[in-house]
């Protein structure tokens, strides 16, 4: 566990005593933290708030480093119809002697830190301490991608997946079923939910795979609407006048029914209300699942980067009226599993992944970053000697038989486009260099007082993300 100082200790158990307790005109920062399945939100976010509980890890945080935080606390959040992000449980499966990854989470989550800063500068003589409020709500990027649906009919979704598709092997099967399949005949509810379940194994296996383009959203996270009609469609070819009570005409009605009810309040209830954003992106699994993963990457994120420039959707032009996101990074997650000499390569990599994306948003106003780091840091770094050559190892224990091995992930090249390149020219092979990724386990790890986890550059990213508020 994390150990904290007597006083803060204190500070914390306000969370159970009280009710929330937002003055007035204390600042609310609301920070989305989202990424596709497995991009590293849960610890990302464990790390965050223990290393901002704790802050002995947190030089790049300017507001600590000038020593002008004075206490920081967890308070109770305030949507009471969200469920609260498992704080505690998460960093308790992550530290101590024995740890564990947490496990994945399939929804939507909130939690708020509060952080009691003294101001800098000129006011600091005049006045006392004010209280910053940091909401944080984990949310999938799956369901990002749903926004591409708002301004799409059914034909026109239908006709983009399956043109997509056409030639992925993961796919055949869902394709080989719709060659047996009357979209015209009356709906058969058994066919029907065939279909989506074909379909959603296609998903499913192409998420495996790396791919990113992986709508609808929920039907990799269903949680409660799992088996619902809501979710029983999947994309047909489209076939002259189709009848009322067919299977075009219902699986049309169930892709109008999706949108309007459970995309369309997510970016109401949730998305909108955002004021700074962290996109987590897996770059190094991707890059080890291949080329075509990398390329779907970047176009799933430019996908996604599309609810960050509103101007062109018209939905989200309407729900948002003006507000905008501030701020947001880019982070390229699990960079523990590469020597620090190879990080420059991983953060260009992820700046090239965004650049397409991050000027549009930087023309809608939003300030953007990239940058790579882990949030729980499982490796050292070690240079062993192979072949007469120098290589730059991390060395960690690995989840899957807990050995110690040191490991050489490939080379990364100088010039992020070499990789992007052979991604976008549709290579089915890396030409130069195999890359590889291994599992670590969290090592174990007793925190030093007044520390949290080990990471690299969480600190940066909060300087980023809220360093200006405080
Ligand atoms: N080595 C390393 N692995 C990480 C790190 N962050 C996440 N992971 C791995 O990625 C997996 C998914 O992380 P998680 O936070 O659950 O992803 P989420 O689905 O986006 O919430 C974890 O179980 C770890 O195996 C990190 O900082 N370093
Ligand atoms: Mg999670």
């Amino acid at each position: 566990m994390v150990i904290s100082t007597v006083a803060e200790g204190l500070a914390r158990q306000i969370e159970t005593v009280t009710e929330t307790v937002t003055g007035a005109f204390d600042p609310v920062i609301r920070l989305g933290v989202t990424g596709l399945a497995r991009s590293g939100k849960t610890v990302f976010i464990t790390s965050l708030v223990a290393n901002l509980l704790d802050r002995g890890r947190m030089p790049q945080l300017a507001a600590c480093a000038e020593g002008r935080i004075e206490a920081a606390f967890l308070q109770p959040q305030p949507d009471d119809l969200v469920p609260r992000f498992d704080y505690e449980r998460h960093l308790a499966a992550m530290t101590g002697s024995a740890p564990v990854w947490p496990d994945s989470t399939r929804a939507i989550s909130e939690l708020r830190v509060s952080l009691r800063v003294r101001p800098n500068g000129l006011l600091s003589g005049f006045q006392g301490p004010r209280t910053v409020h940091l909401d944080i709500v984990d949310y999938p990027g799956e369901w990002l991608l749903d926004l591409g649906l708002m301004d799409k009919s059914f034909a026109t979704w239908s006709r983009e997946v399956l043109a997509r598709t056409e030639g992925r092997d993961l796919a055949r099967g869902y394709h080989e079923l719709l060659r047996d399949t009357d979209v015209l005949a009356p709906l058969s509810e058994p066919q029907a939910q065939a279909l989506a379940a074909q379909f959603t194994t296609y998903l499913q296996a192409a998420r495996e795979a790396g791919f990113s383009d992986c709508t609808p959203g929920r039907f990799l996270l269903p949680g409660d609407l799992a088996g619902s009609p809501v979710l029983t469609f999947a994309p047909l070819p489209e076939a002259g006048k189709a009848q009322r009570g067919s299977l075009w005409r219902v699986f049309e009605k169930r892709f109008e029914a999706y949108k309007a009810q459970v995309v369309k309040p997510f970016f109401r209830d949730h998305f909108a209300r955002i004021d700074r954003q962290v996109v987590l992106v897996d770059v190094l699994g991707a890059i080890h699942a291949g080329p075509q993963a990398v390329e779907d990457m970047r176009a799933g994120l430019a996908d996604t980067l599309a609810a960050f420039r509103p101007g062109r959707n018209a939905f989200l032009a309407r729900l948002l009226r003006g507000k905008r996101v501030e701020k947001i990074l880019f982070a390229a997650t699990k960079a523990d599993h590469l020597h620090h000499r190879q990080h420059p390569q991983l953060t260009n990599i992820m700046q090239a992944l965004t650049r397409e994306a991050a000027d549009r948003a930087q023309f809608a106003g939003a300030k953007t970053d990239a940058l790579s780091l882990a949030s729980l840091r499982t490796t050292v770094e070690e240079t062993v000697v192979h072949e007469g050559r120098q290589l730059d190892c991390v060395r960690g224990q690995l989840l899957a038989d807990r050995r110690q091995a040191a490991f050489y992930p490939g080379h990364l090249p100088e010039d992020p486009t070499v990789l992007l390149n052979a991604a976008r020219s549709g290579a089915a092979k890396w030409l130069d260099d195999d890359y590889q990724v291994m599992k670590f386990a969290p090592a174990a790890n007793t925190l030093r007082p007044g520390s949290g986890p080990p990471h690299i550059r969480v600190d940066r990213a909060a300087q980023f993300l809220i360093g200006d508020m405080l």
